[in-house]
């Protein structure tokens, strides 16, 4: 028997990309390990790396093209697939112009090889492709306004901390590398405090867990900058060689004294001072951003006024330091191919992604007449996905290229099925390092990848100028400013492990992306874009008396989103404590009804007094075959980036 280990790389979209090893034996994949040789993540991964090779052999796994015939699905070749997208996508453009396709696509896979689908659409002409997002767009936006671009620390640099905040972000569940960066940092005696409505896997890491109220985050800020200010505990070199507008932006604090801080927040004045204090008293100190802070309508201003803590206390740019968010400086060296690829794209349209399906339901001019969905699963992760589903009912011709039969692919017209993670070489990049991830096996029953899929296409529908080159040269093209900047070939990217330095400290030449140069308390950028220049609070949305419920969709430590609730068909989990359920006489043991104004599902009931008052919990990915929980949520949208504001959404249980 050949037995053998070949790496390869997570490709799921979370901060991480684990190196793995799969153990082949006479060509099966029997066994998938994390890779120890890996400086950064040392051989551990997490529930969902360990998943990838179930879902290889799953018997549910597309293996052939499929198209809908009268409501039956029947296996068809790719001769006949391709050729029937093709004669679609080139009528329509005739007929209607390019703009009629929309194309859809998220991150469900990572590697820079399934990045094609974009490309195509650019030579296709441009089609319809979303602005905003479902992730992390209103926080991007806020640190875009305040310092010019995301960067954050390595995690491993957290060591060099005095005290940490850990601010809606659940590392414990979505980012196994920062936990353990985190808790190597505990052990060492630094104190840690995490902020969140919730107490989740994380609070266990954290010395202290503030409950915060959902969407409160702002005031805690400005009440904790005003603490700072008053204090004397600002750092005034900083202010004044590095930063924009600080006395228009202190001139605005006067409202956030402790009570009234208390009084949004429910954190009480002397925690509010504790943690202003010791944030400022024990540089250098970190805030470790998540997510969940921006999912809101007020999502982005919460962020610029944490950010602004950073800065009123001369905590960028320094070891152990920073307001750590997300990190964008490998990404923005990838990507030559899709750059060169848009001046292809002149009829480019642009939609708000969460409002996709307001979009479809009133886009005139033309209309949306082919939908072309890759790498993501919106009938389930959009909001409101009632309205969603209307949506594509609208649109009379929809590709999905999946693994699995998701929703989204069961209410398309054709699908096409996708490769999985061992049976493409490609290259990943997680902000911190980059990922080579080699071919293990043959795709199984000759699937054909995005990458061969969208030549193929190309060449049927006529892009001349579409780039038919290997993937080695696309890959070379696609990385060469990052093999410029660390002088290094491909080949010697695919045979090392590459990290970025981790002694590299963010903005530590204070040289600040934005148009001052400095950090922008004040930003002339956001007062052009319509909304306020300083960091402010927008009041945070209540429930009314129908739908006095705030729910709470975070994410789920045993799958990627929607990815692995595949395999489950029970109902969905509503966490609530006793004293919720006590008010509105609901038996634990029971299942009951969720509603809100855009839906409602059956849910099976979970006592867990981790959850506070009148806030229901779901993790977010059940499929519509357990009861889509994003059909109770609306499509509200963040006041920057265009974000998804999943977490202003109030509901009542029966
Ligand atoms: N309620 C609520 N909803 C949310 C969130 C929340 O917090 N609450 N979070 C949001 C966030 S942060 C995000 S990023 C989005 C994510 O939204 P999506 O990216 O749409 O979510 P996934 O469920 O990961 O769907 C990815 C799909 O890609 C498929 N796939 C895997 N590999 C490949 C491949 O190689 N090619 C192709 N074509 N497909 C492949 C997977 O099988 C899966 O069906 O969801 C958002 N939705
Ligand atoms: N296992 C697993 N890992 C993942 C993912 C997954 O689906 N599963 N998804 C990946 C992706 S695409 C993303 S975007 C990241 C997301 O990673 P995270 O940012 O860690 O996760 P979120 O679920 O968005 O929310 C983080 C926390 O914010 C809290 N929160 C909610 N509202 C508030 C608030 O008003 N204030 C504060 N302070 N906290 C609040 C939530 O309770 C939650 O614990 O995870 C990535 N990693
Ligand atoms: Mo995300």
């Amino acid at each position: 028997m050949m037995s053998e280990e070949i790496r390869f790389s997570c490709p799921l979209d979370c901060p991480n990309s684990c190196a793995m090893l799969a153990v082949v034996n006479d060509g099966i994949i029997t066994e998938v390990k994390g890779d120890r040789k890996h400086p950064d993540t040392r051989g551990l991964i997490c529930l969902k790396g360990k998943q990838h090779l179930y879902r290889l052999y799953h018997r549910d796994r597309l293996l052939s093209p499929r198209k809908k015939l009268h409501d039956k699905w029947v296996n068809i070749s790719y001769e006949e697939a391709l050729g029937e997208i093709a004669e679609k996508l080139v009528s329509i453009k005739q007929k209607y112009g390019s703009q009629a396709v929309l194309h859809y696509y998220d991150y469900g896979y990572c590697g820079m090889s399934k990045t094609v689908d974009q490309l195509f659409f650019n030579y296709y002409g441009g089609a319809t492709v979303h602005t905003g997002g479902l992730c992390h767009q209103a926080g991007l936006k806020a640190q875009e306004y305040d310092m010019g671009t995301s960067r954050a620390h390595h995690p491993a640099d957290l060591i060099n901390s005095g005290v940490i905040i850990v601010w809606g972000r659940n590392p414990a569940d979505t980012s196994v590398h920062f936990a353990r960066y985190l808790n190597q940092t505990k052990k060492k005696g630094v104190k840690i405090y995490l902020i969140d409505p919730l107490c989740t896997n994380t609070a266990k890491m954290a010395n202290e867990h503030i409950a915060i109220k959902p969407g409160t985050d702002g005031v805690l800020a400005l009440g904790m900058a005003r603490i700072i200010i008053e204090e004397n505990l600002a750092d005034i070199e900083f202010i004044k060689n590095c930063t924009l507008g600080f006395t228009e932006f202190a001139d605005k604090l006067k409202l956030f004294t402790p009570e009234y801080v208390e009084s949004v927040t429910g954190i009480t004045p002397v925690k509010v001072r504790e943690l202003a204090v010791t944030y400022a008293a024990n540089k250098p100190a970190a805030i470790c951003l998540g997510y969940g802070v921006q999912r809101y309508s007020n999502g982005g201003n919460n962020i610029r006024a944490i950010d602004a803590l950073g800065a009123i206390t001369g905590n960028i740019g320094i070891s152990g330091g920073g307001v750590n968010y997300t990190d964008t400086q490998l990404g923005s060296l990838i990507g030559s191919e899709f750059e060169k690829s848009l001046k292809f794209a002149a009829n480019r349209r642009a939609f708000t992604k969460a409002r996709f399906a307001d979009f479809v339901l009133n886009a005139d001019n033309p209309p949306v007449k082919m939908l072309f969905v890759t790498r993501a699963n919106p009938l389930v992760q959009l909001p409101d996905v009632n309205k969603t589903i209307k949506a594509f009912e609208n649109i009379s011709f929809k590709v999905t290229v999946d693994m699995f039969m998701t929703d989204t692919a069961r209410h398309s017209d054709l699908v096409l099925p996708a490769t999985s993670i061992f049976e493409e070489e490609d290259l990943f990049n997680s902000g911190d390092y980059v990922n080579y991830s080699h071919k293990v096996i043959k795709p199984l029953n000759g699937i054909i990848g995005e990458y061969g899929l969208f030549q193929i296409l190309a060449q049927k529908v006529g892009l001349s100028s579409y780039p038919l080159m290997e993937r080695n040269v696309f890959f070379q093209n696609e990385l060469r400013q990052l093999l410029k900047k660390y002088n290094l070939n491909l080949a010697q990217l695919k045979e090392n492990y590459f990290v970025r330095n981790k002694e590299e400290i963010p903005w530590k030449e204070r040289a600040f992306e934005t148009p001052s140069g400095k950090y922008e308390f004040y930003s002339e950028k956001a007062a052009q874009d319509g909304i306020s220049p300083l960091p402010v609070y927008i009041p945070v949305h209540h429930g009314s008396d129908n739908y006095p419920l705030r729910l709470l969709t975070p994410h789920y430590k045993g799958s990627l989103h929607s990815q692995n609730f595949a395999f489950t068909d029970e109902k969905p989990v509503a966490h609530i404590n006793m004293k919720t359920l006590a008010k509105y006489k609901i038996n634990i043991g029971e299942f009951a009804r969720v509603s809100s104004e855009n839906g409602e599902i059956k849910v099976r009931i979970e006592p867990d007094e981790k959850i506070p008052d009148d806030t229901i919990m779901i993790y977010q990915g059940w499929w519509h075959k357990s009861g889509s929980v994003n059909c109770l949520i609306p499509d509200a949208v963040s006041d920057m980036g265009e974000l998804a504001a999943y977490f202003e959404c109030f509901c009542r249980i029966e």
